[in-house]
């Protein structure tokens, strides 16, 4: 072969090759298209939603996030973009915003903490985005800020503990007895702190002779529980009831006083009275460790995915959505043991 023989092959050999590679890219981007279009055909439909959860400190707020994520599922008609705030509220305002830019169809979350909301809301309104408190509520000057809540009536149960305690003091004939309480608070300035504590307040009020010595936060964790139990043990001989604002805490709370020396239950030491009844808890009440449990449900997810296909229909919601809740004691715990599945 000649010198421009040879030249022509090269030549040749290379056009073929950027033929097959143009083609090849096209054959690959042709199926890549297909796929895609298959892809944004399937969730075209499907309602977005942006939840933002406050974390996972407790039983209760897991059950939680597994209720909505198995309420809103793709087979249900949604696409769920999860968030994990890890406690932090900037996290969560971060979140929400990362939502209003993904042009979410709504927004969920529980807000840790009621105050320092409005900002991010009145940006979520200005992208025409829906916004459902779930759980926790927001302190905010502008109630249109959000478009429905679904949760527990806080403060009610704040009050059933203290009914609970006034109704046990009279039937054991200490009306006239001082009881000291301590009080573990959960997270400061979140709804469910704040309502317990108001709620048990208003019945303690009631009576000169309950004293409240303390109250502290505890988190809502069973670590930090354990801890702040610790500290009011040293600190004070005499306590004759805790107030636990979730069973996390009680958790550390019954593990700090029994490694005190002292023991839990009406024919003990001190009275607990805690809040949530997961089932760990009503084993605990069972076993007469636990005084009485206080009920909040978590199971919303359920409400969120019926709320939402009312907003998607059109149909008018109600500003609140308060779930059903029960009282438990060693009177009536055994029959429910068994079916609760957290
Ligand atoms: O009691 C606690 C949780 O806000 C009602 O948060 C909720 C509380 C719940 O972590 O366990």
């Amino acid at each position: 072969m000649n010198k421009s023989g040879w030249h022509k092959t090269v030549m040749a050999v290379m056009l073929v090759s950027v033929l097959v590679l143009i083609c090849g890219c096209g054959i690959f981007s042709g199926v890549a298209a297909g796929e895609t279009d298959a892809y944004e055909e399937e969730n075209a439909n499907l309602v977005v939603v942006g939840f933002s959860q406050i974390g996972s400190e407790s039983v209760w707020r897991t059950t939680n996030t597994l209720s909505v994520q198995k309420a809103l599922t793709k087979e249900n008609g949604y696409f769920l973009i999860f968030n994990n705030a890890r406690q932090k509220q900037e996290n969560q305002i971060k979140a929400l915003r990362s939502f209003i830019s993904q042009r979410v169809d709504y927004i969920v979350f529980s807000p840790v903490t009621e105050n320092g909301w409005d900002t991010v809301l009145e940006e979520a309104r200005e992208a025409g985005i829906p916004v459902i408190l779930m759980d926790r509520m927001v302190n905010v000057e502008d109630a249109s800020l959000y478009t429905t809540w679904i949760g527990s009536d806080v403060e009610e149960e704040g009050r059933k503990a203290g009914r609970w305690l006034e109704q046990y003091l009279r039937i054991t004939n200490r009306q006239k007895e001082d009881i000291n309480i301590i009080v573990l608070q959960g997270t400061l300035g979140s709804s469910s702190q704040r309502g317990r504590s108001s709620g048990f307040v208003e019945i303690a009020n009631q009576y000169t002779n309950w004293h409240i010595l303390d109250q502290r936060s505890g988190e809502f964790t069973t670590a930090k529980g354990k801890e702040i139990m610790e500290q009011m043990l040293d600190r004070y001989a005499d306590i004759d009831v805790v107030v636990s604002q979730n069973d996390d805490m009680t958790f550390g709370a019954i593990e700090a006083i029994e490694e005190s020396g002292r023991s839990v239950g009406r024919n003990g030491d001190i009275l607990i009275l805690s809040f949530d009844a997961v089932k760990d808890a009503l084993l605990l009440v069972e076993e007469g460790k636990i005084a009485v449990d206080v009920e909040c449900n978590p199971e919303q997810g359920m409400y969120l995915a019926e709320v939402i296909g009312m907003l998607e229909r059109g149909e008018k919601v109600e500003k609140a959505y308060v779930v059903e809740e029960k009282v438990f004691t060693k009177e009536n715990v055994s029959k429910y043991i068994e079916s609760r599945t957290y």
